[in-house]
């Protein structure tokens, strides 16, 4: 279904952030231009002398990466959070709250490649990262609230260097996200009887018209909500609360997933496509049955590899707004093909 001008404007909610989302897809009828073809990025080499993540460079400070030949964690030279939390000073006044906030600050190079992407690691080597996100939030859940396993990739999206590489933060906080998301959830499954991930991901394998990709563990839709164009939103096909709770069957699986994704999305406008994107599950190790493990996928590009959706104006100062349908880009999605980028098939 495309239906732009079929559907008036109208606002969808978001019950997993408590939110609406303005949906007017007849505001303008575009052009489509981006017809896809193959994403090849300039040829990158398979080392950069320049790169801080190589193996083997010297990052800043002077640490010397190792020879590392899989999924490599390091602590981050720049942390924005440290295992000591001091306050400082106290609050001056209520309106004026400070708190302590502890944590660490970790960088994941995906593989030794630095022109390889997550789009287009060898299978083998993509489920190594898979396992590297389960076994970092194992880790770090056990001294920390809260575990953020994201990647930021492309210039476009603030990443500083191409070489396949993901962050995790651990905090002794919840995030505003976090806090939000255990509410939604937990009100869901008092108010149900169900887990609301759960149960969205059955209305959406129902629906059908927001589908990119089904296997037999992994469900990958455009959300109802999606607030951004090409946003998509990665969810098991059981309940599962944390990355390490997923089995073998589901890592491989999500690993392939992943790749498969990824690489329609560089179709799709025929380069590498920019995007945020970050794993919420429960946190903590106690059982939390209205937490549903899902990944966040958010791509900012519109239109073409340079026009890109902004969140500004009405979205800063009121509420989202997007044009195109979530039907529409989920359909667009689907369509692409799935072939690797002539380096990785040439490795
Ligand atoms: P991004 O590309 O998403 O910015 O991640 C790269 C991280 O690598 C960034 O958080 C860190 C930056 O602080 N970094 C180091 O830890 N050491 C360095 O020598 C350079 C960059
Ligand atoms: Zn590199």
């Amino acid at each position: 279904m495309t239906g732009g001008e079929a559907q008036p404007p109208h606002r969808r909610f978001d019950p997993l952030a408590d939110e609406w989302v303005l949906v007017s897809a007849g505001r303008t009828r575009r052009p489509w231009r981006g017809e896809g073809g193959a994403a090849e990025p300039p040829r990158a080499p398979l080392r950069d002398p320049d790169c801080y993540l190589c193996p083997g460079a010297a990052r800043a400070g002077g640490t010397r990466n190792p020879e590392y030949d899989g999924p490599w964690v390091f602590a981050n030279d720049f942390p924005a959070l440290r295992p000591d939390a001091v306050n400082g000073q106290p609050s001056a006044h209520p309106l004026l709250r400070r708190d302590p906030q502890a944590g660490e600050c970790r960088v994941l190079c995906y593989a030794p490649r630095h022109d390889l992407t997550l789009a287009n690691l060898p299978l083998a080597d993509a489920r190594r990262v898979v396992d590297a996100w389960a076994g970092q939030v194992a880790e770090l859940s056990s001294r920390y609230a809260w575990v953020q396993v994201f990647e930021n990739r492309g210039e476009m999206m603030g990443a500083s260097n191409p070489h396949p590489h993901g962050q995790v933060w651990a905090s002794s906080t919840l995030p505003n996200t976090a806090v939000s998301e255990d509410r939604t959830q937990a009100a869901h499954l008092a108010q149900t009887g169900r887990s609301l991930l759960v149960a969205y991901a059955e209305v959406e394998t129902e629906a059908g018209e927001r589908v990119v990709l089904a296997t037999d563990h992994w469900l990958v839709v455009v959300p109802f909500w999606a607030r951004w164009p090409f946003e998509t939103m990665v969810l098991p096909r059981r309940a599962v609360q944390r990355l390490p709770d997923l089995t073998d069957a589901e890592r491989d699986d999500l690993a392939d997933v992943m790749g498969r994704l990824l690489r329609r999305c560089d179709h799709l406008f025929g380069v590498p496509f920019p995007y945020s994107m970050g794993w919420h599950g429960a946190s903590g190790t106690a059982d939390a049955p209205h937490w549903q493990l899902h990944l966040h996928v958010y791509p900012p590009l519109l239109r073409s590899a340079t026009v890109r959706k902004h969140m500004v104006g009405y979205e800063l100062l009121a509420n989202v707004q997007r044009d195109l349908p979530p039907e529409e880009a989920a359909g667009r999605l689907a369509a692409q093909p799935e072939q690797r980028s002539t380096a990785a098939v040439a490795s």
